[in-house]
């Protein structure tokens, strides 16, 4: 495949989830350091640093696409051919990728052990991690059911419901607009994350916030499964964290006349309102994020 079909593809949530969008996007840059014409050495670093950045593009609110890139380009050798580059590319590619999936892994065992026996977990789109986790569970014969929101607009609750279903976990499909009535039923909730910033805070699919404040107001503990990979350090330099506005014709087709129509892709759920983060180094409070990232 080439690499404009891969980043195609993250930018139409063919590939969705920041778990799949950053792996997808290490395999879009290892495809162009493959695909670069350069006579020097230079030339072709300078062009996979172009191509790098338009790949980070293709999604805006996803700091593990980022990180994932930025460091491998800060691995480059500063010397050697431009094969020699390419390898270094390759190699690095490869353990951040390995870095990614082991991370998951650890994430769903200590998640697994936050899902009593008998609970009703509610969630919302579709996280890898937060599925990692249900696996999890399973697996330690934990007995569970799971109430998932549609999503809309691109319904990826859809993939997330076939999924549970797959894995023989009794699994119960709501509209967006009936997550308070569910909440009330649930024991707790857990989603994913696209973004962690410095303060603790969390962005996710949008909906995520009026979940959380659900959650608050019927005492339901909330939990984010999350690597620290997710972690944007441009928010600790005071940036906020970008969230992307996705194309109106995913909410309608329909050309309405006066309509304006806004489609925002995540929303933030403050710190506060968040009982842990699940990380690969164990569950840590948000409001702890900037000390724990630095180790
Ligand atoms: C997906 C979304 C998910 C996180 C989970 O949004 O918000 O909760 O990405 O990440 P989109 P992971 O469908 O717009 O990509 O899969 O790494 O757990």
């Amino acid at each position: 495949m080439e690499a404009a079909v891969l980043v195609r593809k993250i930018k139409n949530l063919e590939i969705q989830g920041a778990k799949a969008v950053a792996l997808a996007g290490l395999d879009a840059l290892n495809l162009c350091a493959s695909e670069i014409k350069s006579n020097g050495r230079n030339g072709f670093l300078r062009t996979l640093e172009s191509k790098s950045k338009l790949i980070k593009e293709a999604r805006p609110t996803e700091p593990a696409l980022k990180n994932a890139l930025s460091f491998v380009m800060g691995r480059l050798p500063k010397a050697g051919t431009i094969e020699d580059a390419q390898k270094a590319v390759a190699l690095e590619v490869r353990n951040f990728s390995k870095n990614i999936e082991s991370s998951i892994k650890k994430i769903g065992e200590i998640g697994a052990r936050r899902i009593p026996n008998k609970a009703v977990v509610f969630t919302h789109c579709h996280s890898n991690t937060v599925m990692e986790i249900f696996r999890c569970a399973k697996k330690d014969g934990k007995k569970f059911e799971v109430i998932c929101t549609e999503t809309r607009p691109m319904n990826q609750g859809l993939l997330t419901a076939k999924q549970v279903a797959g894995m023989q976990i009794p699994v119960t499909l709501i509209v967006d607009s009936a997550a308070r009535t569910f909440v009330k039923k649930c024991d707790l909730v857990i989603i994913g994350a696209d973004a962690i910033t410095s303060t603790g805070d969390v962005v996710n699919k949008v909906g995520s916030s009026t979940i959380a404040l659900i959650a608050e107001e019927q005492k339901k503990p909330l939990y984010v499964a999350a690597g620290t990979h997710k972690i944007d350090p441009e928010t600790a330099k005071g940036f906020l964290e970008p969230i992307e506005e996705r194309p109106a014709k995913e909410i309608t087709a329909k050309k309405l006349k006066g309509v304006k129509i806004r489609n925002p892709a995540f929303d933030v759920v403050a710190a506060n309102r968040i009982s842990g983060i699940i990380t690969e180094l164990g569950m840590v409070a948000p409001q702890s994020v900037s000390r724990w990232a630095k180790n």
